[in-house]
């Protein structure tokens, strides 16, 4: 069976995945597209031959789509997932799985209300080979338990007239709640974020930020986000534990050595970086959308990294440690 896949907003990333689910993924087509912005949309159907439809919702409920693929900006997503749930129409949403804690939590009792978990959320970095090198070294006990996770998320620019100081929090740094929470288990329960001298080519932009995190297990997390870094998009993760450090490895495939110096490529920008991890989650998702249900990151997962994000806005605004408030997690995602 072919899952005839609509995707909504086609922007960078919905174009990106279009063009996974089009040249790369087998198992699904992109069946219908739609955008504000009708000219793109129609631009990003010509490859596949998709449908162009008016809006989310005529697509949504069209006999012609199986599953949703959602691309709009995080505002958004509510009202593309909650009719695709009512629909019971498997959906994978790009991260955030919305921009406020209380938006994901009408997100969540809807999923529990269909009673089987139908959504899963673009937290992509669980899907990298190194991350889960990282998993696999820390389940084998070969550094005993994890004790402080330091994460570094660099991206060379970002656009002036659109980036916002809360974005390096909201848009950026959830990817490393993400990975916070998924190599060293529990919750994170606070968090502080520190803002000193500034990157000049940001202008006001809060630029670098660091936040520091305190775990339910008792370990702690770093995290610097730095978005005009200049030389590339550098991702760098690394846990001390009771008897060693696992570090992710550089991506670079090859080194070259001349002039009296070692080189390796630093990738572009967050496509390059992970473009295996994407194949590799939209390949799960298509797998499980087609058999009517959903894999990897939740939305409970979803939720979550929300909930720390919203405290993390408040920690950056007034420099206090902020607690992060989280509901009870409902047993379907157990
Ligand atoms: P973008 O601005 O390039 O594209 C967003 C598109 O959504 C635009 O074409 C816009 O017209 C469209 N849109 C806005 N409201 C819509 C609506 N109500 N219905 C349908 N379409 C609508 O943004 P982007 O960089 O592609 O980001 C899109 C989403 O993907 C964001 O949530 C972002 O955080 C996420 N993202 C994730 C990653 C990742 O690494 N996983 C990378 C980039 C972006
Ligand atoms: C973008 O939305 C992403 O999700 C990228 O992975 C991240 O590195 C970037 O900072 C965000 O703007």
């Amino acid at each position: 069976m072919t899952l005839n896949i609509g995707v909504i907003g086609c922007g960078m990333i919905g174009q990106d995945h279009i063009r996974r689910i089009t040249d790369v993924l087998a198992g699904a087509r992109v069946a219908g597209v739609t955008d504000p912005d009708h000219d793109r949309a129609a631009k990003a159907a010509e490859k596949p031959g998709a449908k162009v439809f008016d809006d989310a919702q005529t697509m949504i409920a069209s006999d012609e789509i199986d599953a949703l693929l959602i691309c709009s900006w995080g505002p958004a997503h509510e009202e593309a997932i909650l009719p695709a749930l009512e629909a019971s129409k498997p959906v994978f949403c790009e991260k955030p799985l919305a921009p406020t804690r209380e938006a994901c939590q009408r997100i969540i009792d809807a999923e529990v209300k269909v009673g089987r978990r139908l959504i899963q959320v673009g937290f992509m970095r669980r899907y990298d080979r190194g991350y889960r090198a990282m998993k696999d070294a820390l389940d084998a006990r070969e550094i005993g338990a994890p004790l402080i996770f330091h994460s570094k998320h660099r991206n060379a620019e970002v656009p002036a007239d659109l980036y916002t100081s809360d974005m390096a929090v909201s848009d950026t740094m959830v990817h490393d709640f993400d990975v916070t929470r998924y190599l060293m288990g529990g919750e994170i329960t606070r968090i502080r974020v520190f803002h000193g001298k500034k990157n000049s080519k940001g202008g006001d932009l809060r630029d670098p930020i660091l936040a520091v995190m305190e775990l339910s297990t008792g370990g702690l997390a770093t995290c610097e986000v730095s978005v005009n870094i200049g030389y590339g998009y550098d991702i760098g993760a690394e846990i001390s534990g009771e008897n060693g450090v696992i570090d992710i490895a550089e991506t670079n495939a090859a080194v070259v050595k001349n002039g009296s110096a070692f080189h390796g490529r630093v990738p572009a920008d967050w496509r390059e970086r992970f473009i295996t991890a994407y194949d590799l989650e939209i390949d799960e998702w298509i797998r499980a959308a087609s058999k009517g249900g959903a894999t990897g990151p939740s939305a409970w997962d979803g939720y979550a990294i929300t909930a720390v994000s919203d405290a993390g806005l408040e920690a950056a605004r007034t420099g206090e440690a902020v607690d992060v408030r989280i509901g009870e997690m409902p047993d379907l995602y157990a």
